[in-house]
């Protein structure tokens, strides 16, 4: 029997899966069937919801929660987040609530392109190590801990669609802006050991990656996304199996019990709820390896231009970026001089250095660049800027990494608005 002891649940079942929110609360399997009435259970919880007896309660639609549940935080255990998409759901941060030097895990953006596995028990939870290995194996997370040396980094993620909002014409796909991007500390085991004990057979060249979510559509549609990566990526040592996240259980809808993270590369080789790695003598070609997903033309293209398959590369590494986490764009401010502060983080090396205009780009300030706590952490920096007088300015931030690359004005279209790397704005008014 479904319980509904809170709003949060609610929500949260309505998010994941409203038919059948709607059959339990209203006795009804979907909408337009207007039959149904909020009934027993249901009837009972949602009054509670809302603190009252409601007396016309025959009268609401499926699909329809009390305008009085809006204060809810519309997704459980997170704070602020813009919600693009609640099937699957996808939320982003707004780059001013990204100002911590390790992101709180109410903030860390969320980017599902399926539904979240209904069980989540971590007690029962088992990883499967398959394929091109010498001792396939299956492990409980107690026996991950156990066999493996535990280790906390904290490790940038960044989904490849971060900034597809901004491409002129619009780009298939989530209308991400700034905030699919945060840095967490993960907790867990190396990538690179779980496989050196499985023993990785000659002919080893890509992971597979498979998670317990399920298509949009239904799980006979199969699976919602599966990638991989190369072997020498997995095996680099940097990439975790994660079973903590700022030191709790991860969050479900950041792929708890387990997961894993791949740092410096598109987010979405981070597979959640993981439950098996298959090892392989080529490619990965699981849902959205192929086609347009996470690859690039391997020349430009205008848009709307015909290109072919063949001519889509992989996308690995991810660009050198920045964020002015503080001030929020539209600041105003009385005093002519202000601190500017952000993040910056790049896919492979590190942020060299971080330069600031507020003058549209005529004149550059270095500002001041933290180390990285660890490699794949993204960098804090900040700078103090002096206005000259009263007016609209904008702030400008542009890194540079350790490649020499520095972040561009715009980037060219490509078909799925991927990688857009451009400087971030905020504007500024001094009064
Ligand atoms: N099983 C599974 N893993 C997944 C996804 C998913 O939909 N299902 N989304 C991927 C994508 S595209 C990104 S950007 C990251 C997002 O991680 P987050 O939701 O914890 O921020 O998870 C990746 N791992
Ligand atoms: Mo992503």
């Amino acid at each position: 029997m479904h319980r509904f002891p809170t709003g949060k649940m609610l929500f949260d079942l309505y998010h994941q899966d409203p038919d059948e929110a709607d059959r339990l609360l209203f006795g009804r399997r979907t909408y337009p069937d207007r039959r149904g009435f909020l009934k027993n259970a249901g009837l009972a919880a949602m009054g509670a919801l809302v603190g009252a007896a409601i007396p016309f309660h025959r009268n609401i639609p499926a699909h329809f929660i009390p305008v009085a549940l809006a204060s809810e935080p519309a997704i459980p255990g997170k704070d602020g987040l813009t919600v693009l998409n609640d099937r699957p759901m996808c939320a982003e941060t707004p780059p001013h609530l990204l100002d911590d030097a390790i992101t709180p895990t109410e903030r860390h953006f969320v980017r599902n392109n399926g539904l979240m596995p209904q069980d989540l028990d971590a007690s029962r939870w088992r990883l499967a190590i398959d394929g091109l290995v010498d001792r396939p194996v299956t492990l409980g997370i107690d026996d991950l801990g156990a066999r493996f040396e535990v280790v906390t980094r904290a490790l940038a993620l960044e989904c490849a669609g971060n900034g597809r909002a901004f491409f002129d014409p619009k780009a298939d796909g989530e209308q991400w802006t700034y905030g699919a991007v945060a840095c967490s500390e993960w907790t867990g085991v190396r990538l690179s050991d779980v496989l050196t004990a499985a023993g990785l057979q000659p002919g080893a060249v890509y992971t597979a990656h498979y998670g317990a979510d399920t298509h949009v559509s239904g799980p006979e549609s199969g699976l919602p996304i599966s990638r991989g990566i190369p072997v020498t990526k997995a095996m680099d040592g940097h990439s975790l199996i994660a079973f903590a996240q700022n030191g709790q259980p991860i969050h479900p809808l950041n792929g708890g019990p387990l997961r894993l993270i791949v740092p410096g590369w598109p987010g979405s080789c981070s597979q959640k709820w993981l439950t098996r790695i298959e090892i392989r003598d080529q490619v990965h070609d699981g849902p959205k390896m192929t086609g347009t997903s996470y690859r690039l033309p391997n020349r430009s293209v205008a848009p709307g231009e015909a290109v072919d398959e063949k001519d889509f590369r992989i996308i690995e590494s991810m660009p050198v970026k920045s964020l002015i986490t503080h001030p929020a764009t539209g600041h105003r401010t009385a005093d002519d001089e202000i601190e500017v502060r952000g993040h910056a983080w790049t896919g492979e090396g590190r942020v060299d250095k971080v330069d600031l205009s507020f003058d549209f780009g005529a004149t550059w300030k270095r500002a001041s660049l933290d180390e990285p706590v660890n490699a794949y952490a993204w960098q804090n920096w900040r700078a103090s800027i002096a206005f000259p007088g009263s007016g609209y300015y904008e702030v400008w931030a542009r890194a540079t990494d350790s490649r020499g690359v520095s972040q561009p004005h715009a980037i060219a279209w490509n078909p799925r608005g991927y990688l857009n790397n451009a400087m971030h704005r905020v504007a500024v008014y001094v009064e």
